[in-house]
């Protein structure tokens, strides 16, 4: 069983955002009924609406004449594409700086996993700030939900709209979309939505309580995501486009231990061995995770981001190692396996700055044990801090492998 606790993520959504573009471009524009999508006098629909115009109940995806019956003092705008994917490069550009697991689920829209980003202080404190940045950037207000899951965040950024910051905090998830209508869960299109109605399920709560068989023979698979979503649950993953790439190595102890020289020794040797492959893929990682498994099975994760990439072994030592004291200050149990991950890959040498020497020192002696080990193994040196595990790499084949 793997607990993967604290997960952070964002929904971040930009509001009203073809019409915010052009209201950035035109303030004079600001404040008023705005609706991008063509001249009323044409055919064609509204792609977005201002928050003025939805008081008049346009809504995206109406046609243009009734948009203009309901409003006609409304500015109808072309729009201009162009205009939006530069608008949405930009927003994009903006939150890849807080988090490397960023995935776009629109022009306007993205799941950020920001867990253990302790940088900017809380989860609310880091929306805030990243809100600041697009406004003051970009001239744009943007909306975030912060959750444990993509679903809770989704809805959570939609609910606070427009500018708004809204946290279901862990373990209420499920009472925060009980009230919610059904339809304003994820997923559920208008035929969906007219099945659960036939089932007398107005509310997300009540999609939650129905029993799996019934939501399975009404909606067949597709039932089972939605009632896991309407539980709170959802394990999908914060995955950036292409390369969802990590390093991870781990070992299982032939017999379980608290014992802390031990256990960061086998960490230290487990950074060192995480820091040669990245060097050798000339990659840094912008995020390190250590995972540890208790005796009893449970095993858990610890990941800390950070804004500074690394391939060196100290840092990853050092981030690990923090993971370590703060995971076991939670749990002080016998250990039966450790492993480290690094993620968050970026290509090598874009984050080295002159200015800062000591990484670089480091990076440097990390690559000439590199090729040392690369010609006589990677036991032939042993660093101060795994001499304890010196044994090991130099008993018979099988004792190493059975730590290894
Ligand atoms: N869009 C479109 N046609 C639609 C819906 C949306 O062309 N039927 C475009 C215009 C929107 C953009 O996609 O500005 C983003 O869609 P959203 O659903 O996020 O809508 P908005 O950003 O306009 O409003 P908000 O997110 O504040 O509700
Ligand atoms: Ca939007």
């Amino acid at each position: 069983m793997t607990l993967d606790m604290g997960r952070c993520i964002f929904h971040v959504d930009l509001d009203a955002f073809f019409v915010s573009v052009e209201q950035a471009l035109d303030p004079g524009l600001r404040g008023r009924p705005v609706i991008v999508g063509g001249r009323p006098d044409r055919r064609g629909v509204v792609a977005s609406a201002s928050y003025e115009a939805r008081a008049f109940g346009i809504r995206a995806g109406m046609p243009l004449s009734r948009a203009y019956q309901l409003c006609p003092q409304a500015i109808f705008i072309e729009g201009n594409i162009s205009r939006y994917t530069e608008a949405s490069e930009n927003f994009m550009t903006i939150l890849s700086g807080y988090s490397p697991y960023l995935e776009p689920a629109g022009l306007d829209e993205a799941y950020l996993d920001v867990t253990g980003c302790g940088a900017y202080g809380t989860p609310q404190q880091l929306a805030k700030h990243m809100k600041e940045q697009i406004k003051a950037r970009l001239k744009l207000t943007a909306s975030i939900g912060i959750a444990s899951c993509k679903v809770v965040a989704k809805i959570a950024s939609d609910i606070g709209k427009p500018d708004g910051l809204v946290e279901v905090m862990p373990g209420t998830e499920k009472d925060f979309l009980a009230p919610l209508p059904i339809g304003s869960l994820p997923g559920v299109g208008k035929k969906t939505e007219a099945t659960l109605k036939a089932l007398g399920v107005n509310t997300i709560g009540q999609l939650a309580s129905l029993p799996l068989p019934t939501v399975k023979s009404h909606l067949g698979a597709s039932g089972i995501a939605l009632h896991n979503y309407a539980n709170g649950v959802d394990t999908r993953r914060v995955e950036p486009p292409g390369e969802a790439k990590s390093i991870s190595r781990e070992t299982t102890f032939a017999r379980d231990t608290l014992e802390l020289p031990f256990l960061k020794a086998v960490l230290r040797y487990l950074c060192e061995q995480v820091g040669t492959e990245l060097r050798s893929q000339n990659k840094q990682a912008r995020r390190v995770t250590i995972k540890l498994r208790y005796a009893d099975f449970e095993t858990i994760t610890r990941s800390l981001t950070s804004g500074e990439a690394t391939s060196s072994d100290d840092v990853i030592f050092s981030r690990a190692e923090g993971l370590l004291h703060k995971a076991l200050s939670q749990r002080r149990e016998l250990v039966r396996l450790v492993g480290v991950e690094v993620s968050g890959l970026t290509g090598y040498g874009k984050q080295l700055r002159l200015f800062e020497p000591v990484p670089w020192r480091f990076e440097y002696l990390d690559r000439a044990i590199d090729r040392i080990r690369r010609k006589y193994g990677f036991a032939s040196i042993q660093t101060g801090r795994t001499l304890l595990l010196k044994d090991i790499f130099t008993g018979s084949p099988q004792t190493a492998t059975s730590w290894l």
